[in-house]
C-alpha cells in the first residue's frame, strides 16, 4: 500500500468512529501527539497522588482515611494503565518516566498548588477531580483504542473521588463557623487553578484544532471549562460557598454562567515550573522512584526466574 492509501484508510476510519489501534498505521504527528497527551497525562496522576498523599496520616478519621488512601491508590492504578497505553505507541515508559523526573515532562499545572488544610482534600477530590472528569469523559471516546479503554475505567473511579471530595466540604459546611470558613478559604484557592486545568483559551491553544480532527479530543479547552463552571455553580450554592469571581454572573439567554478572565500570567510561570510546588514535587518523585529501585529490581529478578522456569520445562 502507498502512503496516500494509508493516509486515506486511516482518514475513513476516522470518519467512521472505528478505533485506531495500536498495529495500525498512524500518521506520525497523530502518534506524537498522542504520546504527548497520554505521558501528561500519567505523569499528572503519579505527581497528582502528592499533595493528597501527604494527608493520609493526619485524615480526622478512619473512614475518611481508608477512602482517602483508596483514593490515591486509584491515582497510582491510572498512571498505569496510562503508562501502558502510552507504551503500545512504541515508547518505553522507562523514556517517559526520565523525561518527567529530569524536568522536560509536563504535567497538569494544578498539581503544583499545595494542600495546607483537611478541606483542600475536599476541594482537590470536588473541584480537581470534577474538572478531570469533565475532560475525561469526553476522553472516552477518544480515537486512540488502548487510550479510550484506559479512560473508561479512569472515569469510573473519578466518580467517586469527586464524591469523596464533595462529601467532606458539605459535612464541614454544615459543621462548625471554623470548619465552613476552612472550607470557603480553600474553595477560595483552588477554584482558579482549577479553571486553569483546562489550558488556555481556544485561540492560543496549539494542539486543539489538530486534535480534534484527529478526534483525539472531542471538545475545545473553553467548551470543556464552560461546561465545568456550569454544574459547579450550583454545586457551591448548595454547599453555602461563594465562588470567589466578582464577575460570575448567570446569562438567561445563552444558558450559561458567564465568569471572570483567569490570570493567564500565574498559569504559565507554573507550567514553566515555577509554582509554589514545582520544584518540591520533582524532588518528592526523584526520591520516591529511587527508593523503589529495589522493588523494581526484584520484579525484573521474579519476571526473568519465571521466563528461565518456562524455557527450562
Ligand atoms: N497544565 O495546545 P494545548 C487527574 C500545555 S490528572 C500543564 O491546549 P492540549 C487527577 C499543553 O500540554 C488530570 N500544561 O494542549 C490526578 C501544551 O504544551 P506542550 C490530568 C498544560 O494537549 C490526581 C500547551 O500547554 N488530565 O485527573 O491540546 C488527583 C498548550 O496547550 C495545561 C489530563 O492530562 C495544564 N493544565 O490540551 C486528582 C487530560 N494545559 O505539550 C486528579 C488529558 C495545557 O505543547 N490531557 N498545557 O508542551 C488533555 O486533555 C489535554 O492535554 C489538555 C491540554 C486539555 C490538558
Amino acid at each position: 500500500m502507498t502512503l496516500v492509501d494509508l493516509q486515506k484508510r486511516f482518514d475513513e476510519k476516522i470518519e467512521a468512529e472505528v478505533k485506531i489501534e495500536p498495529k495500525d498505521w498512524m500518521p506520525d504527528g497523530y502518534r506524537k501527539t498522542l504520546i504527548r497527551q497520554i505521558s501528561q497525562h500519567a505523569h499528572s496522576e503519579v505527581v497528582g497522588m502528592l499533595p493528597e498523599g501527604n494527608w493520609i496520616t493526619r485524615a480526622p478519621s478512619l473512614r475518611r482515611k481508608a477512602a482517602l488512601l483508596a483514593k490515591v491508590q486509584d491515582e497510582g492504578g491510572h498512571g498505569l494503565y496510562l503508562y501502558a497505553a502510552a507504551e503500545t505507541l512504541g515508547v518505553s515508559r522507562e523514556e517517559l518516566i526520565d523525561e518527567l523526573l529530569c524536568g522536560k515532562a509536563k504535567y497538569s499545572s494544578i498539581f503544583n498548588y499545595p494542600a495546607l488544610s483537611w478541606a483542600d482534600i475536599g476541594a482537590i477530590g470536588w473541584l480537581v477531580d470534577g474538572a478531570a472528569i469533565m475532560n475525561q469523559v469526553m476522553l472516552q471516546r477518544t480515537s486512540y483504542g488502548p487510550y479510550s479503554r484506559a479512560m473508561i475505567r479512569i472515569c469510573k473511579e473519578e466518580s467517586f473521588h469527586q464524591r469523596q471530595g464533595y462529601e467532606i466540604l458539605l459535612t464541614l459546611c454544615r459543621g462548625s463557623d471554623e470548619q465552613k470558613a476552612m472550607a470557603q478559604d480553600s474553595l477560595n484557592r483552588w477554584w482558579w487553578p482549577s479553571l486553569m486545568m483546562f489550558g488556555p483559551h481556544d485561540s492560543e491553544s496549539t494542539h486543539s484544532e489538530q486534535s480534534m480532527s484527529w478526534k483525539i479530543k472531542r471538545k475545545s479547552n473553553d467548551e470543556l471549562r464552560q461546561a465545568f463552571v456550569d454544574a459547579t455553580v450550583p454545586q457551591a450554592r448548595y454547599l453555602g460557598l461563594t465562588i470567589p469571581d466578582p464577575d460570575l454572573k448567570w446569562n438567561e439567554s445563552t444558558g450559561h454562567w458567564e465568569f471572570g478572565e483567569i490570570d493567564w500570567e500565574e498559569f504559565w510561570q507554573v507550567v514553566k515550573g515555577n509554582g509554589i510546588c514545582n520544584r518540591q514535587r520533582l524532588k518528592d518523585r526523584i526520591r520516591a522512584h529511587e527508593e523503589g529501585a529495589w522493588v523494581r529490581e526484584a520484579a525484573m529478578a521474579h519476571a526473568e526466574k519465571q521466563r528461565h522456569r518456562r524455557d527450562v520445562a
